[in-house]
């Protein structure tokens, strides 16, 4: 079988990623759509050397549709997922809006791939920073167990869209002719204040929750309990952390603390070994050659890269790594159509009639 494929949000740094993985995938596809806001309607964007018009996205776009990929933002995804299900086409959502919902599973193929044998007709995309800590701690727990989590985010300005990422050069540039930076994005887009993110460092990634957390680390939290441990609120795990945004363009690093069960006798030369067969995960972790990730290496690229794994001196069975991933590929566009070729796959790419009910726009 052939697909028809839409890509909703096709105009943005994750959507334009979105056409080159669907490209390079194993999906075979009939034909796609390119939608979007009417501000990007006419757009001529390639797909396989073809030219595509992109079009204005309305529920009937996703008539005839098998596949929509959606990467146009919360507000997109509400109005739309639920009228493309409608019409019997599979959403994989790498917006926020439905991650959790019970009624929609929230998949990393490396991680729970199982998950999407039950999907209603939407299945989201985790946020990028959750994706590359769950592949590389999945591993790790299958053998030795998981009871806590403490990850420090450095993100890149692309997470938070390509406008960011120009306001960031915009930044630099600036800054390097003596001139005065001007912020209008960062940290969050319609704030009260902005600041610079160039040859500085932002702590706060999204809004502030009332209990003095970012939504982006309260996503860390439940989205990483929900996809290894099946439960948003689980209490199996503890997980915490702080999100930062760093003046980096692409790929996302983090320092995560994770203890694992208590008198396994783990050590870290067995979490490497761990890490350097798992699905996903590339090993660099070598500081006699100074050999660790760093986002520059990882931009294009679909994998996971840990590094830097040792030991917590104090604390029994509790270890520290370093992992970095190009938030746009494997923390968007390569995780959403990762999912897709799974679901091709294993032919999970129909929506059941009983499913059109579960979603609403709220
Ligand atoms: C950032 N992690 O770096 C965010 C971007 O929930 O998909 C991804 C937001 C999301 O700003």
């Amino acid at each position: 079988k052939e697909y028809i494929v839409a890509i909703l949000g096709a105009t943005g740094a994750v959507g334009t990623r979105l056409i080159e993985q669907l490209e390079q995938s194993t999906i075979p596809v009939k034909s796609i759509k390119l939608l979007a806001s009417s501000r990007s309607a006419g757009k001529i964007l390639q797909f396989q050397g073809q030219n595509v018009v992109v079009e204005e996205a309305t529920p009937e776009s996703f008539t005839g549709v098998d596949l929509v990929l959606a990467s146009g933002g919360g507000s997109v995804s509400a109005r739309f997922a639920p009228e493309a299900i409608k019409r019997g086409a599979v959403v994989v959502d790498n917006s926020s809006q439905w991650r959790m919902n019970d009624n929609v599973p929230l998949v990393v193929p490396e991680v729970n791939e199982e998950a999407l044998k039950n999907h209603q007709g939407i299945i989201a995309n985790p946020n990028c920073s959750t994706i590359q800590m769950v592949v590389a701690l999945a591993p790790i727990k299958a053998k030795y167990g998981l009871t806590r989590v403490i990850v420090s985010t450095y993100q890149a300005a692309s997470g938070a869209g390509q406008s960011a990422w120009e306001e960031l050069v915009a930044e630099t540039t600036a800054h390097n002719a003596g001139q005065e930076m001007h912020a209008n994005i960062l940290p969050v887009k319609n704030a009260e204040h902005h600041y610079p993110l160039a040859y500085n460092l932002l702590p706060q990634i999204d809004v502030f929750e009332d209990d003095g957390y970012t939504h982006e680390e309260w996503k860390m939290i439940h989205e990483t309990k929900k996809i290894m441990f099946g439960d948003k609120n689980s209490k199996a795990v503890k997980v915490t952390g702080t999100a930062v945004r760093v003046p980096v363009p692409i790929g996302h690093g983090e320092a995560v603390y994770f203890e694992t069960e208590a008198g396994t006798g783990a050590t870290s030369g067995d979490i490497q070994s761990i890490l350097s067969k798992a699905p996903g995960v590339v090993l660099e972790d070598n500081p006699k050659e100074q050999l660790y990730p760093q986002p520059i290496n990882a931009e294009g690229k679909r994998e996971t890269f840990v590094g830097r794994v040792r030991p917590d001196l104090e604390n029994d069975d509790s270890f520290h790594m370093w992992v970095v991933s190009d938030n746009l590929l494997k923390g968007a566009a390569w995780n959403t159509v990762q999912i897709a070729e799974r679901l091709v796959a294993l032919n999970l790419v129909r929506v059941p009639e009983s499913a059109v009910n579960n979603f609403s726009e709220d």
